[in-house]
């Protein structure tokens, strides 16, 4: 069987009310013919029959559902814009349902001149700032660790739809720190979720005060939807998403650095390729940016009808627009320029398009993005335990008939 077929095989059960992941288990344990007795259980209730409590709050049907992520169907996007209800949702605990009467968010720590607390109504009476930009799980394409490498990284096994790039409104965090005075102490600044567990992830101080770092209260020119951080969230372009906290509750401003679980054991780089001890406390090297990719926007395996076709997909890096997207349909032997379409924005994800004549038959299509510091996909991955930042350049089965 191929990995294409595994794959088709683990979404016709994941139909059948499974969780990726409980399915990569089954398959290890019982291979191929657990997969298909998944398939044969009867389809599991609809989402708007179920009893127990959805960790999200808006409607998981577009999406690849998974225990507590929704991921994106690239194929249902079709502009630099992902609309606010087909953006993925990337949930540590289920999300908060936050009054914005009752809303506040606090300034804290020993590197502010006074502590302050801010309403929903103070945060937007700051001037708003606007960047489009995209955001991305930094376990993005985990699942392809298994399918492309042979092995397995720990965490949700996501496909390719933990990204998405949205129009981001707000003031900037700088506006909002000045408004407690940063002292000249200050080292880095922890954003602290209001969600059970109290999600946070410290950023230097530069970082912070960055003009592209927001508190965002809108998402594509309305209030936040809750699933992505109502009443506000902090936007850091070009850093993995954990990093844009959600349901901001407080911000502390330190002069010593700060660690907690996500910057020491998650979304570190660990494992046999990645130097451990300089990173002390944390267990490897915490992620801050993430890297430069290409996907298609096609469902794997994509099934097409004989004949031209243009073929859209989507390429992003950190460092700003990807400036070249290459294809191949010859498994690499040849690689071929795809056009990349306007508008070509900083901080967003850039569509690319290009025709291809599709013969009867199986093929792999291959996509390579190059930015502008030169960075270029690889052909080969350095596996990491916790499976961040794959970016390989994926095969992309397509059947033609
Ligand atoms: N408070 C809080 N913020 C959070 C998270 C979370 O679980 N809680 N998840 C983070 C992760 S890992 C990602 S990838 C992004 C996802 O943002 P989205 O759900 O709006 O797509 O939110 C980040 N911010
Ligand atoms: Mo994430």
């Amino acid at each position: 069987m191929s990995n294409e077929e595994l794959t088709a095989l683990i979404q016709r059960a994941q139909e059948h009310g499974f969780s990726r992941r409980q399915l990569l288990k089954l398959f290890a344990a019982g291979g191929v013919g657990a997969l298909l007795a998944a398939c044969e259980r009867p389809p599991g209730p609809d989402a708007t029959t179920l009893s127990v409590e959805l960790p999200w709050v808006k409607d998981p049907r577009p999406f690849v559902q998974h225990p507590t992520n929704l991921e994106t169907r690239l194929e249902l996007l079709d502009g630099v814009i992902t609309p606010n209800e087909l953006f993925f949702v990337r949930n540590h605990a289920p999300t908060p349902r936050l009054d914005a009467s009752q809303y506040v968010v606090r300034i804290t720590g020993d590197a502010v001149e006074r502590e302050v607390e801010l309403t929903l109504a103070e945060l937007e009476r700051l001037p708003s700032e606007s960047v489009v930009a995209y955001l991305e799980c930094a376990g993005n394409w985990r699942g392809f660790w298994l399918t492309e490498t042979g092995r397995v990284a720990s965490g949700g096994q996501w496909a390719r739809g933990g990204v998405g790039c949205a129009e981001w409104s707000g003031p900037t965090l700088a506006s909002v720190l000045a408004l407690a005075g940063v002292r000249d102490t200050a080292v880095d600044v922890d954003v602290i979720g209001l969600d059970d567990g109290a999600f946070s992830r410290a950023m230097p101080i530069d970082r912070a005060l960055d003009p592209t770092t927001l508190v965002a209260t809108r998402m594509n020119g309305e209030p936040l939807p809750a699933d992505h951080g109502y009443p506000a969230r902090t936007v850091v372009p070009g850093w993995v998403g954990s990093t844009s906290v959600k349901w901001i509750g407080e911000i502390r401003v330190t002069s010593e650095k700060m660690w907690s679980k996500n910057n020491t054991t998650s979304y570190v780089l660990i494992g046999d390729d990645w130097p451990a001890a300089e990173y002390a406390p944390a267990d490897g090297g915490p992620i801050t940016t993430g890297v430069v990719k290409s996907a298609l926007a096609l469902p794997r395996p994509a099934r097409l009808d004989t004949g031209s076709h243009t073929l859209f997909g989507f390429a992003y890096s950190p460092q700003g627009p990807v400036t070249r997207v290459q294809w191949s349909a010859d498994g690499g032997g040849s690689w071929q320029e795809a056009r990349i379409l306007d508008p070509v924005l900083p901080h967003a994800w850039q569509r690319f398009a290009f025709e291809w004549d599709a013969q009867q038959g199986r093929h792999t299509l291959l996509t390579r993005a190059t930015d502008t510091g030169g960075n270029v996909q690889p052909e080969e991955a350095r596996f990491n335990e916790k499976g961040y930042l794959l970016n390989i350049v994926l095969p992309h089965e397509v059947v033609v008939s």
